[in-house]
C-alpha cells in the first residue's frame, strides 16, 4: 500500500453540484476512512511514494497543460477573483480551437467539465498522487504480486490535456506508461469505477499494446455523458483494444459481475503482462452520486474474481463517496 499525506493539500472548498456550490465529494476524510480499515483488518504496512520527477508524467500528459495546472490558482488569484477557480466557458461546437491567454479562458481550454475547482495545493496534491502510483508501478514491475496506490486525487477523468470530474493527472494511464517503460510489453487496464474513465480510454484509443476494459453507468444517463458507449471499440492500431461496458441504473451486483466476466475474458485473451484496476467503489449501493447498488461483501466477490487472471495487479483508487462506508 502506497501513500502520501500531500492528498491533503488537495481540499476545495466548492464543488458545482445541482445548482449550488457544495463541499466536494471528493474530499481528504475519503483517505483517513479508507486508512483506518486498511489498519483494522491488517491488509499491509503503508510506505510512501518516491519522487520519480515530471518525465513520466509528460510521457502522458501535454507539457502546456502541465504548466498550466501548476500555475493557474495564482493567476486566478492574481486576478482578484473572490471563490476558486472554477471553469464557466467551453470552446463549444463550431468555436476556435485557439488557446486564450486570459485564466477564465485556460480554464475551458482545459478542463471538460464544471464541477472541478482548482484550489490551493491542487497541483501539489496532484503531483503526489501521481508519484504515488508511479511508487505501486515500480512494486508491480520488480515482481511484488499486487500493490494498492491509494492516490488521491483521482485520474481517470483526465485526459492528455484536460482535467474534469475531479481528475487532474491520469494516474492509471501514468503507470500503465510507467511499467510498459520498464520493460512490460502489454498492460490492460480494467477500471470498475461507476464512471466511464473517458481520459484513459482517449489516452490509449490508437494503441495496442495497452488494453483499456471499463464498466460503467450508461453515458447516456451518467457523467461524463459524452463518452463510453459500447460501439467505442478503438481506432487505428487500437481498433478492438477498447471495451466499454455500459450498464443501466439500479444494476445489481448479479448484472454488473457478468459484464466484469466478459471484461476479464477479454483481458486473460489479450495475455497482458500487467493489469492495472481503476479501483473506484462508487458502484456502492449508497453512493451520492451514483446509480448502480452493489453491496459491501460484492466487493470482495470481486476482488476475489480479478484474482482469478493470476496478473500481477496495481489498484489504483478511483472515486467512491458514501465516505463512512468507503473504507
Ligand atoms: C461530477 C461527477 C464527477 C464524477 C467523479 C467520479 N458531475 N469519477 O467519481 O469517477
Ligand atoms: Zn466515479
Amino acid at each position: 500500500i502506497i501513500y502520501s499525506e500531500k492528498h491533503k493539500l488537495r481540499d476545495s472548498e466548492t464543488e458545482l453540484y445541482g445548482g449550488e456550490l457544495v463541499y466536494p465529494h471528493e474530499r481528504p476524510s475519503r483517505l483517513d476512512f479508507i486508512l483506518r480499515r486498511i489498519d483494522e483488518v491488517g491488509l499491509g504496512s503503508v510506505s510512501s511514494p518516491f519522487d520519480f520527477g515530471m518525465d513520466p508524467i509528460i510521457k502522458i500528459h501535454d507539457g502546456e497543460f502541465v504548466n498550466f495546472l501548476k500555475v493557474a490558482w495564482v493567476e486566478w488569484q492574481n486576478e482578484g477573483f473572490k471563490g476558486e477557480a472554477i471553469a464557466s466557458n467551453w470552446p463549444a461546437k463550431r468555436m476556435s480551437t485557439k488557446r486564450p491567454s486570459f485564466i477564465e479562458g485556460k480554464l475551458g481550454y482545459y478542463s471538460l467539465a464544471s464541477e472541478t475547482s482548482i484550489s490551493e495545493g491542487t497541483w501539489e496534491a496532484s503531483y503526489a498522487s501521481a508519484q504515488v502510483a508511479l511508487t505501486a508501478a515500480e512494486r508491480i514491475g520488480n515482481g511484488e504480486r499486487s500493490c494498492f496506490a491509494l492516490c488521491r486525487p483521482p485520474g481517470h477523468h483526465a485526459t492528455m490535456d484536460m482535467y474534469g470530474g475531479y481528475c487532474f493527472l491520469n494516474n492509471a494511464a501514468i503507470s500503465a506508461q510507467y511499467l510498459r517503460d520498464k520493460g512490460a510489453g502489454k498492460v490492460a487496464i480494467l477500471d470498475v469505477d461507476f464512471h466511464h474513465g473517458n481520459g484513459t480510454q482517449d489516452i490509449f484509443y490508437k494503441r495496442n499494446d495497452i488494453l483499456f476494459v471499463s464498466l460503467h453507468g450508461d453515458p447516456m444517463e451518467a457523467f461524463p455523458y459524452y463518452l463510453g458507449h459500447a460501439d467505442e471499440t478503438g481506432s487505428e492500431a487500437g481498433e478492438g483494444y477498447n471495451v466499454n461496458l455500459p450498464m443501466p441504473p439500479k444494476t445489481t451486483f448479479s448484472m454488473w459481475r457478468k459484464s466484469l466476466q466478459t471484461g476479464l475474458e477479454k483481458i486473460v485473451e489479450f495475455r497482458p503482462d500487467a493489469l492495472i484496476v481503476s479501483l473506484g467503489v462508487d458502484t456502492f449501493e449508497n453512493d451520492p452520486i451514483s446509480f448502480f447498488k452493489l453491496k459491501s461483501h460484492d466487493f470482495f466477490s470481486i476482488g476475489s474474481d480479478i484474482s482469478q487472471v493470476r496478473l500481477p495487479t496495481l489498484f489504483v483508487m478511483e472515486g467512491g463517496y458514501d465516505i463512512a462506508e468507503i473504507g
